[in-house]
């Protein structure tokens, strides 16, 4: 059943300033009414009642039907997920091929053998969620804070909403750094002078590797006998198999392993999975620690850390730091695929339970434009993070979480009709929770132009909001084409006080998607530096600090494949 929901055109201030002419673009909802043939655009002054409605088509999938806001526990594509699942299982190939022949569309869902990792938010105690996950057949369980998380089965997905214990849960969306040059680590940040120099070698330090995995591929006891890497100390494994981006390179911890014994051949290793989720990952830092580790580096980010506080995995680095750890973490490849601004309000909107929810204008000048244009190549996947400056409820025990609730939705190229029947759509509410969303969507072709539109659809208009585009090389392909603000792109405890971002520095052919100049020297590879951060306590409010104050520490390192 296809049902939708008419949206109204608000245009209340959209009246020029006294002495300054307003160039009304073609705002897209206005281009919407001619586009879609549902009768004359009529634009009305403040004070008139709209008399004009459109039809978005599937908009119900986002918002629920008319009046109140659907809002599920389980949120970013988990009830989608479920059904997927389900229906995978009634396929007449699924006897055969068992829970791990599942395959999602979500090609971000981080899936393995009929589980889903995820990122829960207790709604009181921490325990008591953990102690009711546990009991849903959740596998792996690690308590950080507020947050819980784990696998837990698909199929017990829908038993969610009915936890008393539990805010909300998402799938731990999330991303290994992987590269194509195998260990060049060693000459590019000159290791061998220092060693050659000062005579040291490692001996008497353990060094703590976090990453996806360390031996699903088996190659672990070849590396030791070649003597790639010394003996390992494995404190947890992640679980092999698995789907999703997190995985699309498995041990990549191994390869980290053996460019830090390239650069010190005396040092111990010890490893922890990232996998599992936050939780897992801020656990197996203060766990490496626990066994002595006195530098630590990981390459993984989880999509939904914050990008204007420190969240709890960046709240665990802090916690080593303090220990007397030196910690670095790979800040990625995302160069400047961000969009950054303050929400503005366009005076256009769509009536909703018969409150206007406003479209942010992306348009800094005099102009409005509702409707941001980006292309996605066909058989690309986009995966768009969008956060605004409001505190995580994740980020601390009794936190009041996000006060407004702001969505972005991902549309055709008129921004006339939704993709949420194709894709997972930013539209949560998020009141309460955290302050993010998420869009995923595999272009299946034809159209190459699309639209995203950022709503402020409960709650004071957010000081400042970010996207970015997050994901392994395909975003290259994937370009912003009007308001780009090519922002900074580290963000997540890569960006915590207490630690310091490493950058792939450049070793081998230039990728024909980037300038030339950028590789010059020893700059680092693409990503920027600087994302906002908090430098308050989380939960209190969320004043930023700006990149100028707040500038990185930037180590080189080679990109990693394990051999
Ligand atoms: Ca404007
Ligand atoms: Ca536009
Ligand atoms: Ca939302």
């Amino acid at each position: 059943m296809q049902r939708s929901i008419s949206i109204r055109v608000f245009i209340p201030s959209i009246s020029p300033r006294p002495g300054r002419a307003v160039r009304l673009k073609l705002p897209s909802i206005a281009l919407a009414l001619v586009a879609v043939g549902l009768g004359p655009a009529s634009v009305m002054a403040e004070g008139e009642t709209p008399t004009t409605n459109i039809t978005l088509h599937n908009a119900s999938g986002v918002f629920g039907g008319a009046g109140e806001k659907a809002r599920s526990k389980a949120g970013q594509g988990l009830p989608a997920l479920h059904s997927e699942y389900q229906a995978y299982l009634q396929r007449a190939d699924a006897q055969a091929r068992g829970p791990s022949g599942f395959r999602s569309r979500n090609f971000m869902a981080p899936t393995a053998a009929g589980y889903v990792s995820i990122d829960t938010a207790a709604a009181r105690d921490p325990e008591v969620l953990a102690a009711d996950l546990n009991a849903l057949g959740l596998e792996g369980a690690a308590v950080f804070g507020r947050v819980v998380s784990g696998d837990l089965p698909m199929l017990a997905i829908p038993a969610l909403e009915a936890l008393d214990s539990l805010q909300f849960a998402y799938p731990a969306y999330a991303m290994t750094q992987a590269g194509a040059v195998t260990s060049q680590g060693d000459a590019v940040i000159r290791a061998d002078i220092a060693r050659n120099t000062f005579g040291v070698d490692g001996t008497g330090v353990m060094v703590g590797v976090l990453s996806n995995t360390f031996n699903c591929l088996g190659g672990a006891p070849a590396g030791v006998a070649s003597g790639d890497l010394p003996a390992i100390a494995v404190l947890e494994d992640g679980p092999c198999g698995g789907q999703g981006l997190l995985n699309a390179f498995p041990d990549e911890g191994r390869a980290l392993a053996e460019i830090v014994h390239d650069v010190a051949p005396g040092a111990a290793i010890a490893f922890h999975t990232a996998d599992r989720g936050q939780a897992n990952l801020a656990q197996g830092i203060v766990d490496l620690a626990n066994a002595g580790a006195k530098v630590i580096t990981d390459d993984i980010i989880y999509f939904a850390e914050p990008m204007f506080q420190d969240g709890i995995v960046a709240q665990a680095v802090d916690q080593v730091k303090a220990r007397g750890v030196s910690y670095f973490s790979a800040a990625q490849n995302d160069g400047r695929r961000s969009y950054e601004s303050p929400f503005r309000p366009s005076g256009f909107g769509f009536d909703f339970g018969g409150q206007l929810r406003e479209f942010h204008d992306f348009d800094p000048g005099p102009g409005i434009d509702t409707c941001q244009q980006i292309t996605v190549p066909v058989g690309e996947g986009l995966s768009l993070i969008f956060q605004w400056d409001q505190p995580f409820a994740s980020a601390t025990i009794g936190g009041a979480g996000s006060q407004s609730d702001m969505d972005i939705l991902l549309t055709n190229a008129a921004c006339t009709g939704f993709f949420n029947d194709r894709g997972g759509q930013g539209g949560e509410n998020n009141l309460g929770n955290d302050p993010v969303e998420v869009v995923q969507f595999s272009n299946e072709g034809p159209a190459t132009s699309f639209g995203l539109i950022i709503i402020r659809f409960a709650g004071p208009a957010p000081g400042l909001m970010k996207t970015v585009l997050q994901d392994r090389s395909r975003a290259a392909q994937i370009t912003i084409n009007e308001f780009d603000t090519r922002s900074g792109t580290a963000y997540g405890h890569s960006n915590a006080q207490g630690g310091s971002a490493s950058a792939p520095r450049f070793t081998g052919k230039r990728p024909r998607s980037e300038p030339p100049h950028r590789f010059r020297g020893s700059r680092p590879f693409p990503r920027r530096a600087g994302s906002p951060s908090c430098s308050t306590p989380p939960g209190t409010g969320c004043p930023c600090r700006s990149s100028a104050s707040n500038p990185p520490s930037w180590h080189r390192t080679a990109s990693i494949r394990p051999s």
